[in-house]
């Protein structure tokens, strides 16, 4: 068959097209094309490829979608090895780390080091010759990996041809494969969705995933990788610094990590490690620690290694978000709403820089998916400030004799019914206020920060006050004498007058907090703010019926029959009527200005604000009928940008959103006084 010249011409410049868009859209996260433009010559590649099978090349960009199924992975010697990393843990190993590098090269300098996070993922190896890539293997025991030349070449970031007029005959690019985390949660969504079992963590998602042997599969999975390193070169010069190397690499199309930096000695070390740490937890990936390496390679050829690692390198570990245990119990505990959420009292274990002892089972259904049972070996994970979870049981370490969990049918604290409604989650006790542990919390909710605000009514002290007798509801709070107060443990006369002062103080508050303090179903902060500004007063807010309720946005029909079933029960009622009584009370409501230029805008409030406190511009912006939003959309109208406005600001000016600085905002406010 012969093939029109003006078709192979028209391919060979659609593949380049088609890769300058993947590294705009990949590389510098900036598509200069639209997603229709895209697809449109994708297909017009595809259509020429189809028809003319001669003209498809190996690095066409239509070959990333995975092709036939293997039935095992060949072995791939690598042409040089890849060594392994030593690590360290704190900074005095480090120092040692330093010391041990002078020692060598005979020197008292300190030393210039690449620092680039410690991604936590897969080490691979990807053999690209006059520029196209030809292999790829997975890292093995560093001298004989696995070829998975057919699942790299289906994740985005890795180049199927180098870009540039310098990329040598041969040159191996060494880096790590991971999983980004939102890719992973969307992953594990679908996964549980389709009755698959989740991954564990991003880890093993990436590790199954390139370790699949049918291409099409990995094509689905959202892989990415970051290059660290360079194996065999031919037709060029070693670099002559890891950096340098680095911007080779990245000249060529690959991705490095935007956080390589150079650092020198053990305290830059130390600084780049305290800066890194800090963002951790929102970085896009998750990553274990540091990798520190002398940047120049003269050094790092006299320096050399031993077994396997390098003495010019060294890992910087974090501590472990991730610890085995062993579950001792499962308890249940009863919340406000009388959810019923087991958990696991564990043997104490240092895991994500803490010990934790108790880690949350969430319900009945993830208790039974994972089959958690007390005397387990669990993997327990704590990543930030997210509460610590049971991710898995390790069944190799299971005793004999366990027994499956199973929810209690009544309420552990008040033996009330246990309800659980078709099709949720949540196990509930049926004892509403009747139950200790929900009056408890409630009592909680009713005093904290973001409702009645009480000062010094923590939730011992509840506890405390309810197993005393001393409290039954929230209205008893007012009740409360200095001499009951201070005949209680760990309590004198001067804390008792004080909190007596604090409940006092309480008295005087707004109608929404009080409305968000009675604890209704549904009702947030944000729902109790609505009510308050749509009925005005208490009174009009008791008598509404459900049509009345639904007017308002975000106010469905589950959410008014939570809040019409609160108000009719006759002890809320008698509760409510004690509170206004003992003199709880608010300024009257101000009907919101619906011609106010504000209502019903969209604002975000980023950096910091000079002339007003953020809570402060928050009040008053949703007192002008505006929603405060957290994060940055298409559907946000304004961003107020302070100082040092970072990510949030980044996102409106890519977004198209119209910012403006805290002054504008200023006079806004003024105006619409
Ligand atoms: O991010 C990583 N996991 C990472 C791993 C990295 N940033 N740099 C690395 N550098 C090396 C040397 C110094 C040997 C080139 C590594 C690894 N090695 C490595 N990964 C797995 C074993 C060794």
């Amino acid at each position: 068959m012969t093939i029109p010249t003006n078709l192979a011409e028209r391919a060979s410049e659609l593949r380049n097209l088609i890769n300058k868009h993947n590294y705009q859209y990949y590389h510098l996260d900036n598509p200069d094309v639209t997603d229709s433009e895209y697809d449109r010559l994708f297909r017009e590649l595809q259509q020429i490829e189809t028809d003319y099978p001669a003209l498809l090349t190996a690095d066409s960009p239509t070959q990333r979608v995975g092709g036939a199924a293997l039935d095992k992975f060949n072995q791939i010697t690598h042409a040089m090895p890849m060594l392994s990393l030593d690590n360290v843990f704190d900074a005095d190993e480090l120092k040692s780390f330093e010391q041990r590098v002078c020692d060598w090269l005979n020197t008292n300098e300190t030393q210039l080091y690449a620092a680039e996070p410690k991604l936590d993922g897969l080490a691979i190896s990807i053999r690209y010759e006059n520029g196209v890539l030809k292999q790829a293997a997975t890292r093995g025991d560093g001298a004989v990996g696995e070829d998975v030349t057919a699942n790299v070449r289906t994740i985005p970031t890795v180049p199927l041809k180098l870009m540039g007029d310098n990329v040598p005959e041969v040159i191996e690019i060494r880096g790590e494969i991971f999983m980004p985390k939102d890719g992973f949660e969307a992953l594990n969504k679908a996964q549980v969705e389709e009755n698959k079992k989740p991954f564990v963590n991003p880890r093993n998602a990436a590790a199954g995933s390139l370790r699949q042997l049918d291409s099409k599969i990995t094509a689905t999975r959202p892989l990415a990788m970051y290059c660290y390193g360079l194996g065999e070169i031919q037709g060029m010069e070693r670099p002559k610094s890891h950096t340098e190397a680095m911007n080779l690499i990245a000249g060529w199309g690959c991705r490095i990590s935007p956080e390589l930096k150079q650092v020198k000695g053990v305290q830059g070390c130390l600084n780049y490690i305290q800066q890194l740490g800090e963002r951790r937890d929102s970085l896009p990936y998750e990553i274990d620690g540091v990798v520190f390496k002398v940047d120049s390679i003269a050094l790092q050829e006299r320096l050399g290694f031993v077994s396997r690692a390098p003495r010019w390198a060294i890992a910087y570990k974090f501590p472990a978000q991730e610890e085995m245990t062993v579950v001792e119990d499962i308890e249940i505990q009863v919340g406000r709403t009388g959810a019923l959420t087991p958990v696991a009292r564990l043997k104490p274990v240092f895991v994500g820089g803490v010990t934790v002892s108790n880690a949350t089972l969430h319900n009945q259904d993830e208790i039974l998916r994972k089959d958690v049972r007390v005397g387990d070996t669990v993997i327990v994970r704590r990543a930030g400030d997210v509460i610590p979870e049971v991710v898995q049981v390790v069944l190799s370490r299971r005793p004999e004799h366990t027994s499956v969990f199973s929810m209690p049918t009544q309420c552990p604290i008040c033996q009330s019914e246990v309800e659980r409604v078709e099709g949720e989650a949540i196990a509930r006790c049926s004892g509403g206020l009747y139950c200790p542990a929900q009056r408890k919390e409630a009592i909680k909710h009713f005093a904290s920060r973001k409702a009645m605000d009480v000062d010094g009514l923590g939730d011992k002290l509840v506890e405390q006050l309810v197993d005393e007798g001393l409290i039954d509801d929230v209205a008893d709070l007012f009740k409360l004498t200095v001499e009951q107060l201070s005949s209680l443990e760990r309590m004198g006369e001067k804390s008792a007058i004080n909190l007596i002062n604090a409940l006092q103080a309480a008295k005087q508050t707004k109608f929404a907090r009080f409305l968000f303090a009675l604890g209704i179903r549904e009702v947030g902060e944000a729902t109790a703010r609505a009510l308050a500004s749509h009925f005005l007063t208490l009174d009009a807010l008791q008598k509404a019926d459900e049509e009345t309720l639904l007017e308002i946005e975000d106010v469905g029909s589950i959410v008014a029959h939570h809040i019409m079933t609160f108000f009719h029960q006759p002890h809320n009622q008698e509760v409510i009527e004690q509170l206004l009584a003992v003199g709880v009370n608010w300024p009257e409501e101000q009907k919101i200005a619906a011609d106010s230029s504000l209502s019903g805008k969209t604002i975000v409030l980023t950096g910091t604000l000079d002339q007003l406190s953020r809570s402060e511009a928050k009040e008053k912006l949703l007192a002008l009928g505006a929603k405060v939003a957290g994060s940055v959309s298409k559907k946000t109208d304004y961003v107020v940008a302070g100082r040092d406005a970072g990510s949030k600001l980044t996102k409106a000016e890519s977004l198209g959103v119209a910012v403006v600085d805290e002054s504008t905002l200023v006079d806004w406010l003024n105006q619409e006084k």
